[in-house]
């Protein structure tokens, strides 16, 4: 079964869905063992491991790697944040030949132009295309993709560009029209509100998925009773995570001259060891070298 496949027969069965951000197979692993139903190749999140702006700066080489490594590290299906889609239409042609063969189970593509920059920047340049220009985009995307259980997911970066709901409305309805199997809106509102004010709104017949970083008090619970609304993304929870627990232990070890006390505040080795399979690897030993 394909991974497109498996996410949409697990949104039929839960009604939403929740996908954790990732930026490496570890983090991807990490999430699959936590519970989460599929991961987030996070643009922002790779860009950040790379200690670099979230500006189109990570080469469609370099996400597809790590898109690959995180589902194979995870088994989970894998949500492609492919921004711009590189480029044009011809570059989304490429992109969609790529991720479909790499394992991806959907792509989102932005109505930013590229380069684009990164969505929750305040007072960020948020130039967004000409809807018939992004309609050809998402048309290529449809067009390209072999399995048709393969989710093409249009991003709608109106409200994110201060454009309004009808704007945001009217470019969804587009993205729609022109094939996309899901939209995904984006809003950099500290809360809920205008989100929810868009999910009332919308008419459309394909569902909505949501990244409510900016505006955390959004829960499940309330995505739910709102219905619509088939994915969550939890955007760049990975990164953070990480950032906090590494800028809390690299300051104790200096303040304390040593690992003392750091040691008991983080995983055992042998947990590591478990992660990265050291059981399959002392039973292959043991079995094969002679
Ligand atoms: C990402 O995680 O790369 C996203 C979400 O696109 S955001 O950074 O909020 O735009
Ligand atoms: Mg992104």
């Amino acid at each position: 079964m394909s991974k497109g496949r498996q996410l949409k027969d697990r949104i039929a069965e839960r009604g939403l869905v929740q996908v954790m951000a990732g930026h490496s197979p570890l983090s991807a692993k990490l999430a699959a063992e936590a519970g989460f139903d599929g991961i987030w190749a996070s643009g922002f999140e790779l860009s950040a491991l790379h200690g670099l702006p979230d500006v189109s700066l990570i080469t469609m080489t370099q996400h597809l790697e790590t898109m690959a490594a995180m589902a194979e590290a995870s088994g989970l299906p894998v949500v492609a944040d492919i921004d711009t889609g590189f480029g044009n239409a011809i570059n989304v042609i490429h992109a969609i030949e790529q991720y479909e063969r790499a394992g991806a189970a959907a792509v989102v593509i932005e109505d930013k132009s590229f380069p684009k920059v990164t969505s929750l920047i305040a007072g960020g340049r948020q130039d967004l295309l000409r809807v018939e220009e992004f309609q050809g985009k998402i048309e290529a995307a449809c067009a390209t993709r072999k399995d048709p259980d393969f989710l093409v997911i249009a991003r709608c970066e109106a409200l994110i560009a201060g454009l309004g709901e009808q704007e945001a409305l009217a470019r969804s309805a587009a993205y729609e029209e022109a094939g996309a199997d899901m939209i995904l809106i984006h809003s950099k509102q500290k809360t809920p509100d205008e989100v929810e004010s868009y999910v009332r709104a919308w008419q459309g017949k394909v569902p909505i998925v949501v990244v409510p970083t900016a505006y955390p008090e959004f829960t499940v619970e309330r995505m739910k009773a709102l219905g619509k609304i088939a994915i969550a993304i939890w955007g760049n929870h990975a990164i953070r995570a990480a950032v906090t627990a590494m800028q809390q232990v690299f300051r104790q070890i200096l303040d304390e001259g040593g690992i003392q006390g750091a040691d008991k505040a983080i995983v055992s080795v042998e947990e590591i060891f478990r992660l990265q399979g050291m059981d399959r690897v002392k039973a292959d030993e043991k079995r094969f070298l002679r």
